[in-house]
Order: structure tokens, then sequence, then C-alpha cells
């Protein structure tokens, strides 16, 4: 397993923290909860089948382009991992997302210092951005997601 005090991952890759992503039951309980405790409002909502999940990115009102959102994340089905996760450790932190400009260089640096990525290819996620995860056991044990947003 990759050290993750060594990942030497080159800085000019990495934008910003994008998202912090939290495993819901139910997403517009958990939308009422967030608008409700600290007046976020709901900046987007989508479904991602292939990812098994609803979504919707919240946070203040006033966001900066390069602000960390909130994702809450419900399951669509029993299959989705969302839902094994909920089963597993119930609500909570399921993933931290950092925005990269460019996903394949990064993707290529991190397989050379011998990162799992989950997947070959990135797949799409939020708003047609190209994603992939960093396995958990290669990432001090946090589900790290890369995400490049749309040109
Ligand atoms: C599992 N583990 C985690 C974890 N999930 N550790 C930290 N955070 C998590 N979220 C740990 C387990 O405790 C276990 O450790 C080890 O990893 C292997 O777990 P497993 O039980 O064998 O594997 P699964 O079946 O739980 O799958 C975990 C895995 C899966 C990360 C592979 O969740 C996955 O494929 N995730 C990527 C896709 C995803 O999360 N999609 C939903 C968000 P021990 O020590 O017990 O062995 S979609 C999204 O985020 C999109 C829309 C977007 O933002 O654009």
């Amino acid at each position: 397993m990759p050290n993750p005090q060594s990942l030497n991952i080159p800085h000019e890759y990495v934008v910003c923290l994008d998202h912090v992503g939290i495993a819901v039951p139910n997403l517009e309980e958990a939308i009422e909860f967030y608008r409700s405790a600290f007046g976020w409002v709901n900046h987007h909502q989508e479904t991602n089948e292939e990812q098994g999940v609803t979504e919707a990115m919240i946070g203040p009102k006033d966001l900066k382009s390069t602000d960390g959102m909130i994702q809450l994340l419900a399951p669509l089905n029993e299959e989705s991992t969302i839902a094994k996760f909920l089963e597993k450790k119930g609500a909570g932190i399921q993933q931290m997302c950092l925005r990269t400009n460019d996903i394949d260089a990064l993707s290529e640096h991190l397989r050379s210092q011998g990162v799992r990525l989950l997947y070959p290819e990135p797949k799409i996620g939020t708003g047609g951005a190209r994603i992939n995860f960093l396995h958990p056991k290669d990432a001090g044990g946090v589900l790290l997601e890369i995400t490049q947003p749309q040109a």
C-alpha cells in the first residue's frame, strides 16, 4: 500500500476541495435539515443512474466558484454503493472530492505511485464532470474522489 504521506501529487493538478459527500437515506429531508440549520440552498440536483444515486449540491447562497460544497447522496436502489454504506455505517461522511484541472495526468501520476483508482477510465459525475476514486485503503482511510468539471 502506498504511503499517503508520499503520494507527491503535483500541486498544480489540484484546484480546490470540490465537495464533501454525505450519505443520507432521504434527500429531501437532508436538504431541509441543512436549510433550516444554516440557511443553505440547493444549488444543483440530479440523478446519476450509473452511480446509483440521487444527489443535491448544497451550500451557502453566495458561493465562489472554488468554495467547497456539501453533496448529499441518497441511494437509488438497494445495489447502490450508498445503500451499502448506509447499511454498514449509517448516515454520514462517505467521501471527500478534490477538483483537478487534468484528471488524466493526475490519474497517471497516482497509478505510477501505486495508488489504486477504482475505474480504469474516468466516469461521468456531477454536472457532466469526469470523475474517479482513489481506494480508501490507499488514501489514508478516506474514499477520495477526483473530479474534472466540464470545460
Ligand atoms: C468502504 N470503505 C471505506 C468506504 N467504503 N472507507 C472509507 N470511506 C468509504 N466510503 C472501506 C471498508 O470499510 C473496507 O475496509 C474497505 O474500504 C473495502 O470495503 P468493501 O466493503 O470491500 O467495499 P465496498 O463494497 O464497501 O465498496 C467500497 C468502494 C465503493 C469504495 C469500492 O463504495 C465504491 O465503488 N465507491 C465509488 C463510487 C461511489 O462511492 N459512488 C457514490 C457516489 P475494511 O478495513 O473493513 O476492510 S457518486 C458521486 O460521488 C458522483 C455522483 C460525483 O460526485 O460526481
